[in-house]
Parts: C-alpha cells; structure tokens; sequence
C-alpha cells in the first residue's frame, strides 16, 4: 500500500511538473526566426506579452478556467481575506468534482511580485463546487495566485491543471530588497540545519537538487522527517520575472532523510528563488534560498 502511495504520488509529481515546464517551454520551441537576435528578442516580449494576458484573462490550456473572487472584492493588506475560486469547463459549466493531488483536492500557491511572500495554502471544496479560503496579504502589491487542481473525469494520466492569475492587493507596500542569489545555501529553521547542493546548475536540463538536513545543535544528521500533504517534501520554484514555475517532489518519496534529491528543470537562465517545505516532529518548516542558474 505504501509503495502503491508513492508511485501515485511520484506520478503526480512528475505530470506537475511536467505541466508547469510547458506554458514556459513553448516560446522556446516555437519558430524564432533564425536570423538576429533582435528577432528573437522580439518573439520573447510576444511570449511574455501573451503569457501576461493569459494570467489576467483566466486561459487555461486544458479549457478550464478559474474564476477567483472577494468576498470585499477588491482585496487589501493585512486583514482576512476570503477567497472564492470556482473552475468551469469550456462550456462554462460549474465543475463540481474534483480528484485528490497530495490528499487535498486543490493546492494554492501564493507569491507576491517581488517573491518576498510565499503561502502554499489548501482551499475546502464545498458540494456546489466552490473553493474557500481564508488568507492574508502581509502587504499591498501584486501577487500571483497559482491553483493546481484535478476535476474528476479529466481522463487518467493527464497533467493537473496549473492557474495562474495575478491579483493587486491594496495597502501599503515597501520596496522589497532586490532578489540577489545567496553565498551559502545553507540555513538553520527551527533549530535544523539544511543545506541545498546541486549536481549541476544548468538552465534547459534536468538537474538535482539535494536538501541535506542535519540538528543545528548536535550536527547529527536528521532521519525522520515525515510526510506533509502526501509528500516528504514540496519543493516551488519561481523565476525572478515571476513566469516560469515549478512544483516537485523528492525522487524517493521513502527516505526520511538526511538527504531527500528533487528533479527540476529550469527553463531559462536567471535568478530564482525555491522554497521548500518539510515536515518533522508533526511540525512543517519552510526553507527558501535564491540561486542562479547559468545558460
Ligand atoms: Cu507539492
């Protein structure tokens, strides 16, 4: 049964992620005139002009659209905010059932423009269809919403749908430093000691990345991490121009640590910053570091 549970899961992961590569991945592939590169710079501002528009019109690849709302509607810093998220399928029909992905039935992920903010949060599925949810902006300014769900009957094997919208808060909102990679990729959380190492750093490929946990006090390594919402890690990726994303999971859902490897594929040289989260004791701790990740 175990073993049953981490194949789907690995599954899971691996539609993910191959789902999040794609929107990113088709203005790469698509015919870039071969000439110079004024032309391929000007297909690039195409390919973010359209992914922009796609956020903000709701377009989904799979049909599905998703409708997000306020129940204040336009929604403002530093106060409850509920939100209401209902999917429709192309004939714009309320979708009401939905598959598990990771034991909850949809995963929101919450990242402010300037990747200073990260929520990874579960909105409840309700009969008639609607997801609710109760958060909180800490400031005012952009944020992109990215919804991962599955509606039942969406055919075995197809990739979980990734929504993402943007959404302006209102409120006060403090330049955030600039998004520079760190020196060291290792922090202590909670009296933890993790360290993030890679097998390469290459844009284009698939690389590893390798969480290594060990006490902050004791330098013992750690061996019991546990799972957290049907995995042992959750590892999200973003870009520092806030369009290209990636969700993944260890490649061996059974360890328990010290080290737990994920796969990912950066689609693009740049910075990015990766949070991941962990669960050890009954109690989840989130780590993030900034890299670079050459051509
Ligand atoms: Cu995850």
């Amino acid at each position: 049964m175990k073993n049953t549970w981490a194949i789907v899961v690995m599954c899971i992961a691996l539609t993910l992620t191959a789902c999040q590569a794609a929107p990113d991945s088709k203005p790469a592939a698509a015919p870039v005139p071969r000439e110079e590169q004024s032309a391929s710079e000007q297909a690039k501002a195409k390919a973010s002009e359209a992914s922009n528009k796609s956020s903000q019109t709701q377009y989904d690849e799979n049909d599905v659209s998703l409708k997000i709302s306020f129940d204040h509607g336009t929604p403002q810093s530093k106060r409850d905010e509920h939100l209401t998220l209902v999917a429709y399928n192309g004939e714009g029909k309320r979708i009401t059932e939905f598959e598990d992905v990771h034991v909850d039935k949809m995963h929101l992920i919450v990242i402010s423009r300037d990747l200073s903010v990260f929520q990874h949060i579960h909105p409840h599925l309700k009969e008639n269809g609607e997801f609710m949810i109760t958060t909180r902006f800490p400031k005012g300014g952009d944020y992109q919403l990215i919804s991962t769900f599955v509606p039942t009957g969406m055919g075995k094997g197809k990739p979980a749908i990734v929504n993402k919208q943007w959404v302006h808060v209102e409120g006060e909102a403090p330049t955030a430093p600039p998004i520079q990679p760190d020196k060291e990729l290792t922090k202590v959380v909670d009296g933890k000691k993790i360290s993030l190492s890679f097998n390469k750093r290459k844009a284009g490929e698939t690389v590893q990345l390798t969480y290594r946990f060990e006490d902050a006090q004791t330098k013992k390594p750690i061996h019991d991490l546990e799972f957290y919402i049907g995995s042992k890690g959750h590892v999200v990726i973003m870009s520092e121009d806030s369009t290209s994303y990636i969700h993944t999971h260890p490649n061996d859902e059974a360890s328990t640590g010290p080290e737990l490897e994920f796969d990912a594929n950066f689609p693009k040289s740049g910075k990015y910053k990766i949070w991941a989260e962990f669960q050890r004791e009954g109690k989840v701790f989130l780590v993030s570091f900034i890299v670079n990740i050459p051509e």
